[in-house]
């Protein structure tokens, strides 16, 4: 008898530094906005408003804390000395890009936080997390160290979850995390399918790749997570993505695809080998038939997929089918806005389309889906965890006043030359621990 199990979601709440720097080559919207002036607390209010929305509806919906940034002690590690103040004029002098890469914010895409598996997947039955090492850009590489304190700290009982470091930080083992996991299952609490996207094969110079845009997860990455978390053949599937759609902007699995239950949203150009794929998954999902629902080009032109972030929506269990939570964009791209009325016409299993407005975030290229970690977890799992990260009204009031009290309005690149916005940061992310009761997760506390 299978046990009973919810999907719960952790986002990333945004930090006070959200800036936009460019800093990501092949992700379409980084590069786009390079220079703008970004709006932390408007970025972090609407993250708020979505997480608000979903625990309203019901779903269990937890809150990840933004990292320390600017990063000190990543200017250390390379060789800058001095106070505080003395470093970020010598970084902000000598090389900007630099500064704007440990000043980001990226933390808040906690889809490529980690991989998760569900207990019922797994051979120890526990729910097994391994910190995405992010090693493809070096103002990501830096998150998971704190990314993996932090889901220790929230899921800190050995008897139901284990931790795995970040694999080696090296591109033949590039990994990034949830953006490119999928898991196919009759209902949450049941043995499911863990579907591995990977972009390139790290050691097979003959393997097909992407010729424009970097791939930044490997299939050597994905099999290591899979063998770490104990996912036999039953339970994973390797997929190569196809690397058209990455040299047209799909840096990641989950900008072109999401699978949720027995469903597989996916835009025809996803894979390189659709067919194999959804055989594999297919001969592998117990208990229910694979439902693909399958977009095609003349429907949804890819580029039109990467404008509107179409993919990159949460797709949830309702009492009565699925919703599709899309980010603002789709409704305003028309082949995406007209293909979710068809979408919703069809009598299919998406039965519900709900727009988010998360502009900050989709500037940088982070819909609702990059911004947030699924994680699946029994009843008796969910009883385990630490729950002051559990959005409730209550918590929801505390967190909007602290980030009225704390955030900017404005940052621009040579803002984050500002001595100010260090002590800022650390006094308002000090504080956040005792909000969300994480015990001293960040360095300058140490
Ligand atoms: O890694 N953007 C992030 C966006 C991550 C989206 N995540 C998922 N698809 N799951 C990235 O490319 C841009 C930062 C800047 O340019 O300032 C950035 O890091």
């Amino acid at each position: 008898m299978p046990k009973h199990a919810i999907e719960a979601n952790f986002d990333g709440l945004v930090g006070p530094t959200h800036n936009y720097a460019g800093l990501s080559w092949g992700n379409v919207a980084s590069k786009a906005n390079v220079n703008a002036v970004a709006n932390p607390r408007e970025a972090a209010l609407q993250g708020l408003a979505k997480m608000k929305h979903l625990a309203d509806r019901g779903y269990v919906q937890g809150v990840l804390p933004p990292h320390e940034r600017p990063h000190i002690p990543t200017l250390k590690a390379l060789g800058y000395r001095g106070s505080d103040e003395q470093i970020l004029a010598a970084v902000a002098r000598d090389n900007p890009v630099l500064l704007s890469a440990v000043a980001s914010a990226s933390s808040m895409w906690t889809a490529n936080a980690a991989t998760v598996s569900a207990s019922a997947d797994t051979r120890d039955h526990r729910v097994h997390f391994t910190p995405a090492n992010l090693n493809a850009k070096f103002h990501r590489s830096i998150e998971h160290v704190v990314t993996g304190r932090v889901l220790r700290s929230i899921f800190s009982d050995e008897a139901y979850f284990a931790h795995h470091p970040a694999l080696p930080p090296v591109s033949q083992f590039g990994d990034e995390g949830a953006a490119n996991h999928t898991r196919l299952c009759a209902s949450h609490g049941e043995p499911g399918v863990e579907l591995f996207v990977y972009g390139a094969v790290a050691f097979d110079d003959d393997a097909p790749g992407p010729k424009t845009f970097p791939a930044r997860q490997t299939l050597e990455a994905s099999q290591a997570i899979a063998r770490l978390h104990g996912l036999d053949d039953r339970h994973a599937v390797f997929a190569q993505q196809n690397p058209a759609a990455i040299d047209a902007g799909v840096f990641h699995n989950d900008v072109i695809a999401v699978g949720n239950g027995n469903v597989l949203f996916y835009h025809e150009q996803a894979f390189l080998n659709e067919d194999r794929v959804l055989a594999d998954i297919s001969g592998r999902l117990k208990g229910a038939e694979l439902e693909p629902v399958r977009v095609r080009e003349s429907q949804v032109p890819l580029a039109d997929a990467v404008a509107s972030y179409l993919f990159n929506s949460q797709l949830l269990n309702t009492p009565d089918g699925m919703l599709l939570a899309v980010p603002a964009e789709c409704r305003e791209t028309p082949s995406v806005s007209h293909y979710l009325d068809e979408l919703l016409a069809s009598g299919g299993p998406i039965t519900a389309v709900e727009v988010f407005d998360v502009k900050q975030s989709m500037r940088n290229g982070g819909g609702p889906a990059c911004l947030r970690l699924r994680v699946v977890l029994r009843d008796d799992e969910l009883k385990a965890m630490n729950h002051g990260v559990v959005l409730t009204d209550e918590l929801y009031g505390h967190l909007t006043a602290w980030v009225q009290g704390h955030y900017r309005d404005r940052l621009s690149q040579e803002d984050l030359a500002d001595p100010m916005l260090v002590q800022e940061t650390r006094h308002a992310l000090d504080e956040l621990t005792g909000i969300l009761g994480l015990g001293m997760i960040y360095d300058f506390q140490h």
